[in-house]
């Protein structure tokens, strides 16, 4: 049995990492997410796990088995954040991870196959913009250059990794699937569906497609006061346009959603009509040819946009991970491991993406079970119950014993 006041000592005591202001910002690759990993790291090992850290700056946590050779289970998430994001999202899986292993441990059980809790880095993207990034370098799915990727100040994923004290090299973290006998990730739903069907625990389905890119538009820097209104190139109302195209062409078709979620105008003063605009897009759906409808409909209105009003735009793909449909075996193991602490799990697909999306696409059994969540999430108002949180802990730990003995 999980220990509630465990988990609510540890979701309290990891979410103190980062918090400003009553959000949590723990970005990828910095010494805040270092801190979260030393924490979770000095659990397990007060267990008797091997913790490592690898070039990717992801941490995992090796607890032995009999049958030391045997492909490991591995069952985490992510301890990374959004700026001012909320106490739950990522970090609970981790937790209940490490929660539902001592929960065994604590009733004698000896592991017939290792069992390996991960704590997958940067997996919001936030700072460099590449999503799933730790389980995107163990599954050899990084994008091209991803070492070179800068942050906003000029800090590249390389010299941000090299501050931690790895080499610098992502791609020195990959993995062999083979060497993994299955994937498990808890994780809050972030959305209402569980708590509108009032159910504690759902299993995943499926989970989105997403394209991430970004889009540079320039116009011509002017004088807001000597420039009439028909003389000016102006970045911003052209990416406006396009921004309002992408909400349209998203909006048409049904389980598509279309965000842009960073602006910025150059040079960036009230009295000059702006001469550049760099936004982000994120596109999302089920289906590959809705987000590729999506593209393709966005791109015509960046094209007609650019051309009416004197506009010169370029549309930088960065990042592409394709639906991911979760294994069915995984699927039906989550069901009885919810059934046996007494839920009946709803099925459902993920609208968030998810570190488990690589070790699928990769072709290791990867599951997912989500725990109910209310008041959004990648926003402080983010919030999920202890109660539920030990529900989940104990199923996990349900197919823990049947994947690992
Ligand atoms: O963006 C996502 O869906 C995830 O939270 N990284
Ligand atoms: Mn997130
Ligand atoms: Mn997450």
């Amino acid at each position: 049995m999980s220990d509630f006041f465990r988990l609510q000592k540890r979701i309290d005591e990891l979410s103190a990492i980062g918090a400003r202001d009553g959000a949590v910002t723990r970005l990828g690759l910095t010494a805040d997410e270092q801190a979260a990993r030393d924490l979770v790291a000095s659990w397990c090992a007060a267990r008797g796990a091997q913790v490592r850290r690898d070039a990717a700056g992801n941490l995992f946590a090796r607890f032995p088995g009999e049958r030391e050779g045997d492909p490991v289970v591995l069952v985490g998430s992510h301890v990374d954040s959004v700026p001012e994001g909320g106490r739950f999202d990522g970090a609970l899986g981790v937790i209940c991870a490490v929660e539902a292993i001592e929960s065994l441990l604590d009733v004698g059980t000896r592991f017939q196959r290792p069992v390996e809790v991960v704590a997958w880095a940067d997996e919001e993207g936030a700072r460099f913009g590449i999503g799933l990034f730790g389980s995107a370098a163990a599954f050899d799915r990084l994008p091209a250059r991803a070492a070179e990727r800068a942050d906003r100040s000029g800090v590249s994923v390389a010299a941000a990794l090299r501050a931690l004290g790895e080499q610098g090299d992502p791609a020195l973290a990959r993995r062999d699937p083979r060497e993994i006998a299955a994937y498990l990730e808890l994780h809050i739903e972030q959305g209402p569906k569980l708590a509108e069907a009032n159910r504690p625990l759902g299993v995943v389905s499926d989970i989105v497609g997403i394209v991430h890119g970004r889009v540079t538009v320039k116009g011509r820097a002017d004088h807001a006061g000597a420039t009439v209104m028909t003389a000016r190139a102006d970045a911003f109302l052209g990416a406006a346009e396009m921004a309002l195209a992408l909400e349209t062409a998203a909006r048409s078709r049904e389980n598509t959603v279309g965000t842009v979620g960073e602006v910025g105008v150059r040079p960036g003063a009230k009295n000059v009509v702006p001469g550049e605009c760099v936004f982000t897009i994120d596109v999302r759906a089920p289906e590959q040819s809705r987000i590729d409808a999506v593209m393709a409909d966005f791109r015509d209105a960046v094209k007609r946009v650019s051309e009416a009003r004197g506009l010169e735009t370029s549309v930088d793909l960065f990042n592409a991970i394709p639906p991911t449909p979760l294994d069915a075996t995984m699927r039906d193991l989550f069901a009885r491991a919810a059934a046996s602490v007494g839920v009946e799990a709803p099925v459902l697909p993920s609208g968030a993406g998810h570190d488990a999306q690589n070790p699928a696409l990769a072709g290791v059994p990867t599951g997912m079970l989500f725990i109910r969540s209310t008041g959004g999430s990648h926003t402080p108002r983010e919030s999920a119950a202890t109660v539920d949180a030990a529900l989940a802990s104990d199923a996990l730990a349900f197919a823990l014993r049947r994947l690992a003995g």
